[in-house]
């Protein structure tokens, strides 16, 4: 039997150092959090006693030397001996791991998140620990080093009150420093005060000359919350929804509040522990809000036949609430541990929130119209706000990220290196694209239905295929979200047959980048190809002539020979290595760069171009051209 106890013993002593070798694994650090939550794990079990009903004060002292004491005015840790170990239940619950959930079982318990490890972590991590249990009418004490006790649990006086207390040092050999910060502490015991409504939690801080004392007493427990949390926003209505009631063994509580703003504040917990990443009780609390609202406001008339139902973040709009549920067997789940799981617990609390919903709304019918009209100006809003979206996706359907699927594009990605020749006609476009030098050069061809266009209205002309094409491929948008940083090739070359069509097509191109991409004209993108007029064949020799001028004088050079002569009447007529030769060859090439002076002038150029008659728009296009040769030279 003496053997079995030593084992015992060893198994708590081996749990202990484990502690202490390890604290980080037991309560998250040896910093400021991991000092503080020292202070939680204790008080917690205070709490839980509160929870249980037989407890209704906590005082919370910080002394100048570092320690700390924790007072309630429970019923007292249990002291008598525990049949296994032969010990008291009071010394089981200081020195064995885990072991105070144990005691009291049946009922509500802190779960202190991550941690919760139980007084005997703090016990281990303490320099020294004493507690002082006060019941059936006598004081017991117990003290601690390190974990291991150093007296056994003694009566030491008479007593008329009840409870428990425990102070202790934390060690200076874990714990980088001892430094408490007051704001911190005084939040969590706030929010505890908030969550167990009727429980004194008081923080009395005797570090320095004048103690400061900090009381947390809410008679309305989470409906003070919510006040309190409304107190810096203007809520819409008078009266805060509470709601308390029990369905099978979980303890559910909700309170909320409308403010005129839009962030929506609902907190969750479960147990105490703000569970931040939501759950059960949080899905539960939202299905309830939102049928609640859309019930009431159809059964009066607030929202019309035909009107849609508000949706969930139409009913959360500047919504302050807190969900508050106890269970028995909280499950945790997520990462931080920080999200309930509990799945029976979703509809307990729909049911509960929709039953007290419907009845706070039918007695306070201010108070709901309130709430209804924020829900509609809510949804009124997100929908004005989603047309506005669609209206914007709908315009840069322009301006899409898919490049249009007849780009032949080039394989550079540096703008400045890169081309773009905009070809009439798709044969022209097939001979383009087998003749381009396809690392810098990208062909796009548009096809001869755009000239239907060329009188249309600007509209028009923006829903016009082609033209949407070719506004993708620059990359830029157009009209107001027009951006040259965007332009994705900085040469853009018109290259269209030498005839009336051609000219056509030149015509109506050069118009829209007047009217709607004039910047692009300014900083000098624009060019115009010029294929040959005439080839001339003489021998085993090809000469090329850009006009009649030139024609002749290749003719007199050669010199009266016979020669053949043949017009090109289209860039069909060319097969790709010609192609590439005569007009997209840098070396060889010749474009016009299109310049203006003005935008009023580029007006002008329009009306006149937009004319019928053809000499003028001729002598703009040769007016306005220079000539730019050997680009890459
Ligand atoms: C288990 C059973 C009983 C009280 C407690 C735990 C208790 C634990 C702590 C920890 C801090 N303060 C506490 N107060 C009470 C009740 C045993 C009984 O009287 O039946």
């Amino acid at each position: 039997m003496a053997a079995r106890y030593e084992a015992k013993d060893i198994q708590v002593l081996e749990g202990l150092e484990a502690v202490r070798r390890r604290p980080g694994m037991y309560i998250g650090s040896t910093d400021v959090r991991g000092l503080h939550q020292l202070v939680f794990e204790v008080v917690d079990n205070s709490v839980d006693e509160a929870l249980a009903g037989f407890c209704d004060r906590i005082l919370v002292v910080l002394h100048p030397d570092g320690s700390v004491t924790v007072r309630d005015n429970g019923r007292g840790i249990p002291v008598d001996i525990h049949p296994q170990t032969k010990k008291s239940a009071l010394e089981v619950v200081h020195t064995v791991l885990h072991s105070g959930a144990k005691f009291g079982g049946g009922q509500y318990k802190v779960a202190s998140g991550l941690h919760g490890v139980g007084v005997s972590a703090v016990n281990a991590l303490s320099e020294w620990l004493e507690v002082k249990v006060h019941r059936d009418g006598k004081v017991y004490r117990q003290r601690y080093q390190r974990g291991k006790p150093v007296t056994k649990v003694e009566v030491i006086e008479k007593t008329k009150e009840r409870g428990t207390l425990t102070s202790f040092m934390p060690d200076r050999a874990i714990f980088k420093a001892i430094h408490y910060q007051f704001d911190s502490l005084a939040q969590r015991f706030r929010e505890m005060a908030f969550l167990t409504r009727g429980l004194w939690l008081t923080l009395r801080d005797q570090r320095k000359d004048s103690e400061i004392e900090r009381a947390f007493y809410f008679e309305g427990g989470i409906r003070s919350f919510v006040r309190y949390l409304d107190r810096t926003r203007k809520p819409i209505h008078d009266h805060i929804f509470y709601v308390e009631r029990q369905e099978n063994s979980t303890l559910i509580e909700a309170a909320l509040q409308y403010t005129d703003g839009y962030a929506e504040s609902i907190f969750a917990f479960a147990n105490n522990i703000n569970t931040i990443d939501g759950g059960t009780h949080l899905t539960g609390f939202r299905a309830a809000l939102t049928r609640t609202l859309n019930d009431y406001a159809r059964k009066n008339n607030l929202l019309k036949e035909g009107e849609e139902n508000f949706s969930g973040e139409d009913v959360r709009e500047g919504l302050t609430a807190i969900i508050s549920v106890k269970l028995t067997d909280p499950q945790f789940e997520s990462q931080t541990k920080a999200k309930l799981g509990n799945a029976e617990v979703k509809g307990q609390v729909e049911s509960v929130v929709t039953e007290a919903l419907a009845a706070f709304l039918e007695e306070r019918p201010r108070d709901a119209r309130a709430i209804i009209e924020k829900c509609t100006t809510a949804a009124h809003a997100r929908e004005a706000a989603r047309k506005a979206r669609d209206l914007v996706i709908r315009k840069s359907v322009l301006e899409s990220l898919t490049l249009p699927g007849k780009l032949a594009d080039c394989s550079e990605r540096d703008p400045s290196k890169s081309e773009l020749y905009i070809v009439e006609g798709d044969s022209a476009g097939g001979s383009a694209k087998q003749g381009r030098e396809r690392r810098f050069q990208a062909v796009l061809p548009l096809r001869g239905k755009i000239l239907n266009v060329e009188k249309a209205g600007l509209t028009k002309i923006l829903s016009n295929k082609e033209i949407q094409a070719l506004i993708t491929a620059l990359g830029t948008g157009v009209g107001e979200q027009f951006d040259l940083g965007n332009l994705r090739y900085h040469r853009i070359i018109i290259m269209t047959d030498a005839d009336v069509d051609g000219s056509h097509i030149r015509t109506l191109l050069l118009t829209f980048f007047f009217r709607h991409m004039l910047d692009l004209i300014k900083n000098g993108h624009l060019y115009i190809a010029q294929p040959p007029l005439y080839l001339i064949q003489h021998k085993k020799e090809k000469y090329y002539a850009y006009s009649d001028e030139e024609k002749e004088k290749i003719l007199k050079r050669l010199d009266g020979a016979k020669v053949p002569i043949s017009r090109y009447k289209g860039l069909g007529e060319m097969n790709p290595e010609q192609l590439w030769e005569t007009t997209m060859n840098p070396e060889r090439r010749t474009l016009l760069q299109v310049g203006i002076e003005d935008a009023a002038e580029a007006d002008r150029t329009f009306e006149m171009l937009m004319g019928e008659e053809v000499p003028p728009r001729k002598r703009f296009i040769q007016t306005h051209a220079k000539q730019v040769r050997n680009l890459d030279v």
